[in-house]
């Protein structure tokens, strides 16, 4: 997509064509850190291409020149101090972890965005007044364990290395053998470090929908991000012989999870958008031709704009759950392991970026984000905003994710104007 930035002219030209190189260039570039077989990108918290994203990002921020700092959990800071740091740090960033084959884009790109944009900062206007600080969350997709945002929630006071939440991975390795294992957690030298005070936190992310490709808009205005809901389910029925076990003597936990999950697709069709609702994994045991299955885990991930209507559809979901172990005589539990409120995010910072778009003569439209992000805890504890850029064919978490480096510079020249008007000018 040609963008027509030309207030500037040439000026803007030649700053787009250098964020367009730099960011081909970092994004090639750590997608290299968990590069898998698919095409795709797999980097789950602490495994190794984690740890080696995480410490490369580290050096290259330090060569840029910012204060470096791993916090307890493994987010990784880079700060430019402010002359006025007292005011209140200006935060952007986004994860580094991804789902398994993943995309190069999701997460990865507000980090490297950050990092572009605070470096033309700093050379155009010198230090700024308030601290411009960068964070790579360490987690928040929910792939390795099942418990999502461990780097926002951990900044935003959700999680606490207190309580280091139970959570196991595929292998039986809990969360904090892993993080203790990737040399974090309470007691290491990484500090306590939540940023206090800060001014406004903002994010730039792919959209990772079709709604801007189809438009030809060159930058999403979020107003606000879906609630969410993660449940994995337990199904218990009887293993028995796939041969000798006549139709109506048996107790099937994988033909009550497919009837279950028919439920699912008819009840969210019918409750109608902006609702979605998803079952994404299964586990069958035994998992052999000739046994009928004794018992299937499966999950369900669930959205809405709306907290209360998400509660209340997935309320009636486990209604019908339960109703259909009963007739099947199946043993059905739960655990209900993520819930994030919807939130509403900062429309004063959304009212700026609309006027950077304006001045810059961007095609914007306002939305909704229908994935979560970092943004979603952070507007908890300040003023938070996210800027989006277009996805091709709206396709994410997935080796397909494309965005061209066009668009990703516009994203950049929005995210770079934005922080300058945060953290040089003091309002
Ligand atoms: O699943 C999501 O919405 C986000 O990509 N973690
Ligand atoms: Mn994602
Ligand atoms: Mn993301």
């Amino acid at each position: 997509m040609d963008i027509a930035v030309d207030s500037y002219g040439e000026t803007r030209a030649t700053e787009l064509a250098l964020f367009k190189a730099s960011i081909e260039e970092t994004i090639e570039w750590l997608s290299l850190f968990g590069a898998d077989a698919s095409g795709g990108v797999t980097r789950l918290l602490y495994d190794a291409s984690w740890q080696e994203a995480q410490s490369t990002l580290a050096q290259r921020m330090l060569q840029l020149g910012l204060e470096v700092t791993f916090d307890e959990v493994g987010n990784l800071h880079g700060i430019l101090k402010g002359s006025h740091s007292h005011t209140g740090a200006i935060v952007t960033g986004s994860h580094i972890d991804t789902v398994v084959h993943g995309g190069k884009f999701d997460g990865t790109y507000g980090i490297a965005a950050g990092m572009i944009a605070i470096q033309h900062l700093w050379k155009q206007y010198g230090r700024p007044k308030r601290d411009l600080h960068i964070i790579s969350f360490c987690e928040e997709e929910g792939s390795r364990f099942p418990l999502a945002y461990w780097g926002s929630g951990y900044i935003t006071g959700r999680y606490s290395l207190a309580q280091v939440p139970e959570a196991h991975d595929l292998m039986g390795i809990s969360l904090l053998e892993a993080m203790t294992a990737a040399g974090f957690g309470a007691g290491t030298n990484s500090p306590k470090l939540v940023p206090e005070g800060i001014h406004a936190f903002i994010e730039l992310h792919i959209e990772q929908g079709a709604v801007l490709e189809q438009e030809k808009q060159a930058i999403g205005l979020v107003q606000g991000i879906v609630g969410q809901k993660r449940l994995t389910f337990e199904v218990g029925g009887i293993a028995n012989h796939a041969g000798t076990t006549p139709m109506t003597m048996r107790s099937d936990a994988l033909a009550g999870v497919a009837e279950m999950i028919q439920e699912v697709e008819h009840r969210a069709k019918a409750y109608g958008p902006p609702l979605v609702a998803t079952v994404g994994s299964l586990e069958i045991k035994p998992n052999l031709t000739n046994v009928i299955a004794g018992h299937v885990t499966f999950t369900l991930d669930a959205r809405h704009a709306n907290s209360s209507e998400l509660a209340v559809f997935c309320e009636a979901l486990i209604t019908g759950f339960d109703e259909i172990a009963l007739k099947r005589n199946l043993a059905l539990s739960y655990k209900e392991w993520m819930d994030a409120a919807a939130v509403m995010l900062d429309s004063g910072l959304t009212q700026q970026v609309e006027v950077i778009c304006q001045r810059n003569k961007l095609p914007y439209r306002q939305m909704f984000s229908g994935a979560g992000h970092d943004a979603q805890l952070m507007q908890s504890i300040c003023p938070s905003t996210m800027i989006f850029v277009p996805s091709r064919a709206g396709i994410s978490h997935s080796s397909e994710e494309y965005t061209s480096s066009e668009e990703l510079a516009v994203g950049i020249l929005v995210l770079k104007d934005l922080l300058y008007e945060l953290a040089y000018h003091e309002h």
